[in-house]
């Protein structure tokens, strides 16, 4: 067998679950944008159809998709570079998806951590397509036979699956068809933790607000979480190692470098010697120079819905004219009669 060369290319998604964190910023969007200026193809997608495995107002999933895509452009994605597009519009995700779901294995699917942690005790009572997000997801990626999906730490493993995914269909079929993606998580905020709790990560769907700071939060806001940040009663060290064993400092001063484009180590060599009183008030002003532009051009954007609707369009008609040739090609692979 001879072994095909992929052309690189960037794929990456996010739900509209609810409104944008700082946690997708950093640990994503803002990472999606450099990605954007390398030149190679870069994808990026609402992932409508991830975001129904928990239920959601069809009114509020169809404002947050926009916003999402809003969000997006506000920060630095731009439409004619990128593929912008929500990914319901493109059904070849699903219908590889499916075929997915009979190349994936029971034992794979139940080691995956991110159900257990969002199943919780209610495991029977969830929706089946919660169980089956990473499969979906392995197509998401592999439909555009993307290389490199830059991601948050949180994501690893799902990348992890796509791999053995990749893997387990070329083998079973033997092909050399679907490239074994990179995951790429880097950067100072991989990881962006809850302001309430440092071993939880910020997440959209927590259920208490002053956890996460939000997209669309005003500067008082935003200014407000953070003096309320939980943190501990010592003062900032100079180097990263002291850092070890204080999550909720940790994470305040990864913010911060990420904000910044600075390393940790830049940082606590201006910061370090600071108590929390001094710090907070930096890394307020710090969040809402960076953030406050990109949520008043949030707020612009949404006032023309009809034109995200064409971009979305749009990205959608580029993405199927990848995404389709590659699903024709898997169908003939599996044997799927084509006959129109
Ligand atoms: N706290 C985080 N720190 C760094 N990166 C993060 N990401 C999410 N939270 C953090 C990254 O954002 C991208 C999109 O994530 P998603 O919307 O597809 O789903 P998620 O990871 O489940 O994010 P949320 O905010 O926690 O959503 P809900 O609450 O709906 O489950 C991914 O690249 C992710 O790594």
């Amino acid at each position: 067998m001879t072994e095909v060369v992929h052309t690189p290319r960037v794929f990456s998604g996010i739900q509209p679950s609810g409104g944008l964190t700082l946690g997708n910023y950093l640990g994503a969007i803002k990472r999606f944008v450099t990605m954007q200026e390398t030149g190679i193809e870069t994808i990026y997608c609402m992932v409508d159809l991830h975001a129904i495995t928990v239920w959601q107002d069809p009114a509020n999933l169809a404002r947050a998709t926009r916003e999402l895509c809003a969000g997006f452009i506000a920060s630095g994605i731009d439409p004619e570079k990128s593929i912008l597009f929500n990914q319901s519009q493109v059904p070849e995700h699903a219908q590889l998806g499916w075929i997915f779901n009979c190349v994936a294995r029971m034992g794979w699917m139940n080691r995956m951590t991110q159900f257990k942690d969002k199943a919780g005790k209610n495991a029977e009572a969830v929706s089946v397509g919660l169980f089956s997000y990473p499969t979906l997801m392995a197509a998401d990626i592999l439909i555009y036979h993307s290389t490199h999906v830059p991601v948050g730490e949180d994501q690893k493993q799902h990348i992890e699956l796509t791999r053995d995914i990749a893997t387990k269909f070329n083998n079973d079929y033997g092909v050399d068809f679907f490239p074994i993606t990179e995951p790429v998580i880097e950067g100072a905020a991989t990881r962006v933790m809850s302001l309430r709790d440092g071993s939880r990560k910020m997440s959209k769907s927590d259920p208490s607000d002053a956890s996460r700071i939000n997209m669309t939060d005003d500067a008082d806001t935003i200014a407000k979480k953070i003096r309320k940040a939980k943190t501990d009663p010592d003062a900032l060290p100079s180097e990263a190692a002291g850092l070890a064993d204080r999550p909720e400092a940790r994470n305040l001063v990864n913010i911060y470098a990420a904000l910044a484009d600075m390393t940790v180590d830049q940082v606590l060599a201006e910061a370090g010697g600071k108590q929390f009183g001094a710090f907070k008030p930096m890394l307020a002003d710090l969040a809402v120079a960076k953030l406050s532009p990109i949520s008043t051009e949030m707020a612009r954007l949404m006032q023309d819905t009809a034109e995200i609707d064409r971009i979305l369009g749009r990205g959608a008609d580029r993405a199927q004219a990848i995404a389709a040739p590659i699903l024709a090609k898997t169908y003939d692979i599996v044997g799927m009669v084509r006959s129109r």
